[in-house]
This record gives structure tokens, C-alpha cells and sequence, in this order.
């Protein structure tokens, strides 16, 4: 069958297809090996049963204290099929048209020329950690596609994520995964890959965020089904932007309808679009990320990590820190002492001397977390 005008057009896009830290660190360690009852380490261990509910990671809140101090950094897992989006988000996250420096599994730099082209076709190591320069406190693992069906390539990843997120080594646990889902391949959005994922996978507390990829198509997609049923061009553009909302809400209530049968569902579902734009905007990534996580702490990290919206900082900064103090009895609010609320708003700000720190010492090792 001769393919349609806007298919045709679709497919020739190219998208178409330090010391106290490490205290701290050993300390944790020490009590996840001894067993103490109360640490993460051992309540995965000991009490995740085989269709785990995510609260049954949740870390003991003095244990999560003690933790959240000693990590700087965020540490993102993104998977998806090749050709995704995956590289184009984490630019943008981090606001940069750069590579990202390439980091093996024991944190040493390797030589971007040495690996630049398998990246190109697609090949990712799993165990490398990609850290911009524009933004070292994000830490990100690339996850190549395993929609070829290559077993091998799937039981690493998991066999990753269970060492990351569920049994934690906590010093380089992930935070969030993002899994990619491409609306160029709309008529397949949920594959066989996708269901192995969510129903095998457990990853325990960390939150999984579907992506909807290049949502921005769907506008190609609206166009073609307008002419289809008739309108001139001209009309068909001016109805484009409802039907895309349509078609996009459509795709987004199916792609959430079958993942959430799974036995390991995402916790949320986001459209992305336009990511190849040194313009797009990341914050309803942020935010859907922020609010899937458990702990405030992480949140957080996140939220001062991420510098796509100062907005978002704001709102935390609002709602977590400053409506509290306003909610309580006038008599109380006399006691909050002014440098502490300063400090609790700040610390959803970006720390600039942190950066600067994280940044120099990423240049040449990357630190432990
Ligand atoms: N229309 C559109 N194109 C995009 C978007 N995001 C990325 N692209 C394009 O899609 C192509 C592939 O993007 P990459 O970020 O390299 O995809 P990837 O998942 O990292 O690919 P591999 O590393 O090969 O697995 C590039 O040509 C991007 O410009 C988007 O939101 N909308
Ligand atoms: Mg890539």
C-alpha cells in the first residue's frame, strides 16, 4: 500500500526512527552488612516479597537523614529503544548541545573518542556514568534498547537496576529511571520489551517515569487524519492543535492503561516534546519526577539540581518550607528563628559552591555518589 503524504514526510524527518561524606557512606554500609533491621540495605533483603509494594522500600526516616546528607549528586537511569530521544532529553536537562563526559564503572574518565562511535550506533554500556559539564550534579546511565529481543541485553539491565535500586550499593544508587517511549513508533508504543520491563523489573523505591518521546509528531499525525477526512490545508491547520491534544491524551491513557496491569506499573506517565529545541522546556519533566519520589530529601536534590526552572524552586521552596511556618499558631511563628527558615528555603535552591565543587572534582575522577 503506497504510504500516506504525511507518513511519507514523518519518515524522512530524522528523527523518524570527602572524609565526613565517606564516614557516613561506611557507616551506612556497616549497618546494611551487620543487619540492623532499621537500614535500607537489609529491609530489601529481608522483607521484599516478589510483587513488592514500593513503601516497603522506604527507607527508615533517621537512616534516609543520614543518607540524604551524604549524597550530592542525582543519578538518573534513562532507557529506551534507539533513536528515542534518550541523548536530546539529557542535553536539554542539563541545557547543552555538548557530549557528556564518559565515566566507567570504577568512576575513571574514559576517552570519548574511543567509545563515540558505538554511542553513535546506538551502543550503550549501562555501567557508564554520563555526566555535562553544564551540570555535573545530574549522573546519568544510558540504557541501549533491548526491543531486538536479545535477552542477554535485558538481564543486564535488570541485573543493573536490582544493584542500583533494590539491593543498594547506596553510594551509587539511582534515584529515578525514566523509561523512553518514542510517539514516532506510536502504533507500538507498548512492545513485548515494554512488558518484560514492567512486569519483571522491580525496582523497588525508585519511582519509573514513562516518557512520552517526540511528542511534538502527533502533530504530523493530526495533520494527516484532517486532509484525510477532507479539510483543506488550511483548516486542517487551524483544528491541528486540538486533534494533536487529542490523539495525545488518547495514546497517553493507553500507554498508562497497559503498563498499569503490570505487576511493577510506572508511577507516572509524561509527554515530552520538542527536546531537539535548544528552547524546550523541562519542567513538567522535573516535576512529574520530583513529586514520584518517596523521600523530601531526594526531592530536594532534584529540585536544586535541575536548573530548567527556577519556578520550581520557588514552589517547592513555598510549599514545603514557608506554608508550613505560616499555618502555625501566631505564637509560634514568633519562634521560628529567621535563619533557619532562610536556610530551609534556600536548600531548594541551586547551590552554586556545590556545583563548583562537584564540577571540579568530575573533571578527572568522578566522585563516589
Ligand atoms: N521531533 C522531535 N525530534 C526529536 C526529539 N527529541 C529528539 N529528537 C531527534 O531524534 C533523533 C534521535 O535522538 P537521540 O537523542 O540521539 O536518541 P537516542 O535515544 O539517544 O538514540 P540512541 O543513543 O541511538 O539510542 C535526533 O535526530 C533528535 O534530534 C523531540 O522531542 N522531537
Ligand atoms: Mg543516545
Amino acid at each position: 500500500m503506497a504510504l500516506r503524504p504525511f507518513t511519507r514526510l514523518r519518515n524522512s524527518l530524522p528523527f523518524a526512527n570527602c572524609q565526613k561524606r565517606d564516614e557516613i557512606n561506611d557507616a551506612i554500609t556497616a549497618a546494611t552488612s551487620t543487619g540492623d533491621a532499621a537500614s535500607p540495605g537489609s529491609a530489601t533483603k529481608a522483607t521484599a516479597p516478589a510483587s513488592s509494594s514500593p513503601s516497603a522500600y522506604h527507607l527508615n526516616p533517621r537512616m534516609a537523614r543520614v543518607y540524604m546528607e551524604s549524597i550530592k549528586r542525582f543519578r538518573i537511569l534513562v532507557i529506551g529503544r534507539a533513536n528515542a530521544g534518550k541523548t536530546t532529553i539529557l542535553q536539554r536537562v542539563c541545557n547543552t548541545v555538548d557530549n557528556p563526559d564518559i565515566f566507567d564503572g570504577k568512576g575513571n574518565k574514559i576517552d570519548s573518542a574511543l567509545v563515540r562511535g558505538s554511542l553513535k550506533r546506538g551502543y550503550h554500556n549501562i555501567e557508564n556514568a554520563l555526566v555535562f559539564r553544564s551540570n555535573p550534579g545530574f549522573v546519568f546511565h544510558d540504557s541501549r534498547g533491548f526491543e531486538a529481543g536479545s535477552a542477554e541485553q535485558f538481564d543486564n539491565m535488570k541485573s543493573f537496576v536490582v544493584n542500583r535500586a533494590v539491593a543498594g550499593c547506596l553510594r551509587e544508587r539511582i534515584h529515578a529511571i525514566w523509561y523512553c517511549i518514542p510517539m514516532t513508533d506510536y502504533e507500538r508504543t507498548v512492545t513485548a520489551a515494554e512488558l518484560k520491563f514492567f512486569n519483571e523489573c522491580d525496582t523497588g523505591h525508585v519511582p519509573v517515569i514513562v516518557l512520552l518521546t517526540k511528542a511534538d509528531v502527533l502533530n504530523f499525525t493530526a495533520m494527516e487524519e484532517l486532509l484525510e477526512d477532507g479539510l483543506e490545508i488550511d483548516e486542517a491547520q487551524e483544528k491541528a492543535v486540538k486533534k494533536e491534544k487529542e490523539l495525545l491524551e488518547r495514546w497517553l491513557a493507553h500507554v498508562e492503561g497497559v503498563l498499569g496491569k503490570c505487576k511493577y506499573p510506572p508511577k507516572v506517565c509524561v509527554p515530552v516534546k520538542e527536546m531537539h529545541e535548544e528552547t524546550a522546556d523541562c519542567t513538567s519533566l522535573m516535576q512529574c519526577t520530583t513529586n514520584a519520589l518517596n523521600e523530601e530529601e531526594l526531592q530536594m536534590l532534584l529540585v536544586s539540581t535541575q536548573r530548567s526552572s527556577i519556578a520550581l524552586c520557588i514552589e517547592y521552596a513555598v510549599q514545603r518550607a514557608l506554608i508550613p511556618k505560616m499555618k502555625l499558631r501566631f505564637k509560634d511563628r514568633l519562634q521560628v528563628a529567621p535563619k533557619a527558615l532562610e536556610k530551609e528555603l534556600l536548600s531548594w535552591f541551586p547551590n552554586t559552591v556545590v556545583s563548583a565543587a562537584v564540577g571540579w572534582m568530575c573533571s578527572n575522577k568522578i566522585p563516589d555518589n
